[in-house]
C-alpha cells in the first residue's frame, strides 16, 4: 500500500509537494501572536523567530504549579527570555493587573530573610486565543518552541524535571 501513496505522491510532487506536506504533517506551529507584555514591549511572532523560545501558558491567578515551573525554568536557565501568556481572556482578572501578576511570581521564593530570584527576563502578556489554538485550556502548561516556530515539546502540567528542561532547550537550540 505505501508504495502506491508514493507513486501517486510522485505523480503530484510538481502541483501539491505532495512528498514535503507529508513529511511536515505532525509539525504543530505557535499560533500567531501579538502582545504587549507588562514591561511595554510587544511580542510577535516576527521578534521570536530565529531563536529558540519558551512559552508558558499560565493565569493572573495560577500559583500552583504555574510560579514552581517559572522558577524551575530559570533555575535552569537565569535570565533566559520567556513568554508567560496568560489563558484567562479576561483583562486584569480579580484586578490582577500584567505587573501584579510578575510580582507574584518573582515573590514564589521570597523568604524572611532572602529575596530570592526576580524573573527580571521574562515577559508576561495576555494569550488566551493562543493558547486555545494549541488546546491548552488550563494553565500549567509550557511550549519549547525552535527557531522555526515549530512547538517541538508541549508539556502539560508541572514542569519542573530540571534534566528535562535542559533537554527541551537543546531540543530547540535555546
Ligand atoms: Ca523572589
Amino acid at each position: 500500500m505505501r508504495w502506491f501513496v508514493v507513486a501517486v505522491c510522485l505523480l503530484l510532487v510538481p502541483i501539491s509537494g505532495c512528498l514535503a506536506s507529508n513529511e511536515n504533517e505532525a509539525a504543530v506551529l505557535m499560533p500567531e501572536f501579538s502582545e504587549v507584555a507588562d514591561n511595554g514591549e510587544t511580542y510577535d511572532n516576527a521578534r521570536m523567530s530565529g531563536q529558540g523560545f519558551v512559552v508558558i501558558f499560565s493565569a493572573e491567578w495560577c500559583s500552583s504549579p504555574c510560579h514552581t515551573t517559572m522558577h524551575a525554568i530559570w533555575s535552569v536557565r537565569p535570565e533566559f527570555e520567556v513568554l508567560v501568556m496568560s489563558t484567562d481572556p479576561l483583562v486584569e482578572p480579580n484586578g490582577i493587573s500584567l505587573s501584579d501578576w510578575h510580582d507574584a511570581a518573582d515573590a514564589h521564593d521570597d523568604t524572611d530573610e532572602d529575596e530570592g530570584v526576580s524573573l527580571t527576563t521574562y515577559a508576561f502578556m495576555k494569550g488566551a486565543e493562543a493558547a486555545t489554538t494549541l488546546e491548552i485550556d488550563t494553565p500549567g502548561s509550557v511550549a519549547f518552541v525552535n527557531g522555526e516556530g515549530v512547538v517541538e515539546y508541549l508539556h502539560k502540567g508541572r514542569l519542573s524535571d530540571q534534566a528535562l528542561i535542559e533537554e527541551m532547550l537543546a531540543l530547540i537550540n535555546a
